[in-house]
Protein backbone atom coordinates (compact mmCIF):
# COMPACT_ATOMS: atom_id res chain seq x y z
CA UNK A 1 0.00 0.00 0.00
CA UNK A 2 2.18 3.19 -1.31
CA UNK A 3 2.00 6.16 1.19
CA UNK A 4 1.36 4.87 4.58
CA UNK A 5 4.05 6.33 6.59
CA UNK A 6 4.50 3.66 9.91
CA UNK A 7 6.98 6.01 12.38
CA UNK A 8 9.37 4.50 13.40
CA UNK A 9 12.57 5.20 16.12
CA UNK A 10 10.96 7.90 16.81
CA UNK A 11 11.39 8.40 20.30
CA UNK A 12 14.59 8.21 22.52
CA UNK A 13 13.42 4.03 23.06
CA UNK A 14 12.73 3.22 19.79
CA UNK A 15 15.94 3.62 18.29
CA UNK A 16 17.49 0.43 19.29
CA UNK A 17 20.53 1.17 16.61
CA UNK A 18 19.00 -0.21 13.12
CA UNK A 19 20.03 1.57 10.12
CA UNK A 20 17.39 1.33 8.30
CA UNK A 21 13.93 2.06 8.02
CA UNK A 22 11.25 -0.18 6.21
CA UNK A 23 9.45 1.39 3.34
CA UNK A 24 9.24 -2.24 1.44
CA UNK A 25 11.08 -0.78 -1.18
CA UNK A 26 14.39 -2.28 -0.99
CA UNK A 27 15.49 1.84 0.22
CA UNK A 28 15.86 3.01 3.82
CA UNK A 29 15.87 5.80 5.80
CA UNK A 30 19.24 6.08 7.89
CA UNK A 31 19.04 6.22 11.74
CA UNK A 32 21.12 7.58 13.76
CA UNK A 33 22.07 5.84 16.89
CA UNK A 34 21.96 8.92 19.60
CA UNK A 35 24.99 6.74 22.43
CA UNK A 36 23.10 6.92 25.47
CA UNK A 37 25.44 8.64 27.80
CA UNK A 38 24.47 10.29 31.80
CA UNK A 39 26.16 13.01 33.34
CA UNK A 40 27.31 11.06 36.72
CA UNK A 41 25.87 12.45 40.13
CA UNK A 42 27.83 14.88 41.45
CA UNK A 43 28.85 14.99 45.78
CA UNK A 44 29.83 17.88 47.83
CA UNK A 45 32.84 17.14 50.08
CA UNK A 46 32.42 19.31 53.35
CA UNK A 47 34.26 19.58 56.05
CA UNK A 48 33.39 20.92 59.74
CA UNK A 49 34.47 22.69 62.34
CA UNK A 50 35.77 21.95 65.48
CA UNK A 51 37.72 23.51 68.71
CA UNK A 52 40.75 21.53 68.61
CA UNK A 53 42.21 21.10 64.82
CA UNK A 54 44.64 23.28 64.03
CA UNK A 55 44.30 25.60 61.26
CA UNK A 56 46.95 24.44 59.71
CA UNK A 57 46.53 21.68 59.85
CA UNK A 58 43.37 21.72 57.92
CA UNK A 59 44.94 24.18 55.30
CA UNK A 60 46.98 21.13 55.06
CA UNK A 61 44.50 18.53 54.55
CA UNK A 62 42.99 21.03 51.81
CA UNK A 63 45.90 21.51 49.59
CA UNK A 64 47.21 17.52 50.30
CA UNK A 65 43.76 15.87 49.20
CA UNK A 66 41.47 18.88 47.39
CA UNK A 67 44.41 20.09 45.71
CA UNK A 68 44.24 23.66 46.95
CA UNK A 69 46.43 26.74 46.82
CA UNK A 70 47.78 27.89 50.18
CA UNK A 71 45.54 30.89 49.38
CA UNK A 72 42.26 29.27 48.44
CA UNK A 73 42.89 26.59 51.41
CA UNK A 74 43.23 29.41 54.12
CA UNK A 75 40.13 31.33 52.52
CA UNK A 76 38.06 27.59 53.01
CA UNK A 77 39.37 26.81 56.29
CA UNK A 78 38.42 30.36 57.53
CA UNK A 79 34.90 30.02 56.40
CA UNK A 80 34.67 26.59 58.16
CA UNK A 81 36.02 27.91 61.21
CA UNK A 82 33.41 30.98 61.53
CA UNK A 83 30.45 29.37 59.59
CA UNK A 84 30.79 25.76 60.94
CA UNK A 85 30.82 23.81 57.68
CA UNK A 86 31.93 24.52 54.10
CA UNK A 87 32.80 22.80 50.62
CA UNK A 88 36.19 21.36 49.53
CA UNK A 89 35.39 20.23 46.45
CA UNK A 90 32.27 18.65 44.30
CA UNK A 91 33.17 15.30 42.77
CA UNK A 92 31.67 11.81 41.42
CA UNK A 93 30.47 9.28 44.28
CA UNK A 94 33.54 7.46 44.62
CA UNK A 95 35.93 10.38 44.38
CA UNK A 96 33.99 12.51 46.98
CA UNK A 97 33.84 9.07 49.38
CA UNK A 98 37.75 8.79 48.71
CA UNK A 99 38.42 12.26 50.10
CA UNK A 100 36.47 12.01 52.46
CA UNK A 101 38.07 8.94 53.99
CA UNK A 102 41.88 10.32 53.40
CA UNK A 103 41.07 13.33 55.11
CA UNK A 104 38.93 11.46 58.55
CA UNK A 105 41.84 8.96 58.35
CA UNK A 106 44.85 11.47 58.13
CA UNK A 107 43.44 13.56 61.09
CA UNK A 108 42.74 10.53 63.27
CA UNK A 109 46.58 9.07 62.91
CA UNK A 110 46.99 12.70 63.74
CA UNK A 111 44.97 12.62 66.60
CA UNK A 112 42.55 15.60 65.08
CA UNK A 113 39.05 15.58 65.79
CA UNK A 114 38.91 17.09 62.13
CA UNK A 115 35.52 15.46 60.41
CA UNK A 116 34.33 15.90 56.52
CA UNK A 117 31.19 14.43 55.62
CA UNK A 118 29.41 14.46 51.59
CA UNK A 119 26.28 15.11 49.97
CA UNK A 120 24.57 14.88 46.94
CA UNK A 121 24.85 18.39 44.93
N1 LIG B 1 38.21 25.95 64.77
C1 LIG B 1 39.58 25.44 64.67
C2 LIG B 1 40.48 26.26 65.57
O1 LIG B 1 40.10 27.33 66.05
C3 LIG B 1 40.09 25.50 63.22
C4 LIG B 1 39.33 24.65 62.28
C5 LIG B 1 38.94 25.14 61.05
C6 LIG B 1 39.02 23.32 62.61
C7 LIG B 1 38.25 24.35 60.14
C8 LIG B 1 38.31 22.53 61.72
O2 LIG B 1 37.28 22.25 59.60
C9 LIG B 1 37.94 23.04 60.49
N2 LIG B 1 41.69 25.76 65.80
Amino acid sequence: MAGVTVPRASGPDRNDGDATGGTGTGTGTVVKTRPKTKKPSMYRVLLLNDDYTPMEFVVHVLERFFNKSREAATEIMLHVHHRGVGVCGVYTYEVAETKVTQTIDFARRHQHPLQCTMEKE
